[in-house]
């Protein structure tokens, strides 16, 4: 069964419990139960992590490379600065959909630049929670379906 690994970075455990007016009343455990019934769904296994550490992120997408066959990413704010974050998933060759909870785009300027849509299989953002279906049922229809 095709595995994917699910991450998520800084401040996305805060969910749920402060600023609902951007980010909505789903904590990241709801989120996770939601991937778990889509891959369920799907006939995938999911392998759900968050850090606010960016060293974890990065040793967790190194890792990720003969373990799992893809990678789905919430970086958060690092997103937006991270370099290293970018060479890591370069560095593994494994396609990454990068999800944002938010409409990157329609945000403050600095969220408009992603480092990981570069080397990412594709974007979703502005969906909420659904983005993490919406990013399964991609990688079930573009890189598992046989
Ligand atoms: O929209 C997204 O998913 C983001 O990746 C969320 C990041 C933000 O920096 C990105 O620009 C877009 C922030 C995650 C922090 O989440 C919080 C949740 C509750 C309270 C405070 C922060």
């Amino acid at each position: 069964m095709p595995s994917v690994l699910i991450l998520n970075g800084p401040n996305l455990n805060l969910l749920g419990t402060r600023q609902p007016e951007v980010y909505g009343k789903t904590t990241l455990a709801d989120i996770n139960a939601l991937c778990e019934a889509a891959a369920q769904r799907l006939g995938l296994t999911i392998v759900f992590e968050q850090s606010n550490h960016e060293g974890i992120l990065i040793d967790l997408i190194h890792a990720a490379k003969g373990t799992h066959g893809a990678i789905i990413l919430n970086a958060g704010a690092l997103t937006h600065t991270s370099i290293a974050l970018m060479d890591a998933i370069a560095s593994v060759e494994l396609p990454v959909v990068e999800v944002h909870l938010s409409n990157i785009h329609a945000r403050e300027e600095f969220r408009h630049t992603s480092y990981i849509a570069p080397v990412a299989l594709g974007q979703i953002c502005g969906f909420g929670a659904k983005g993490y279906e919406m990013a399964l049922d991609a990688l079930s229809e573009n890189i598992f379906k046989s």
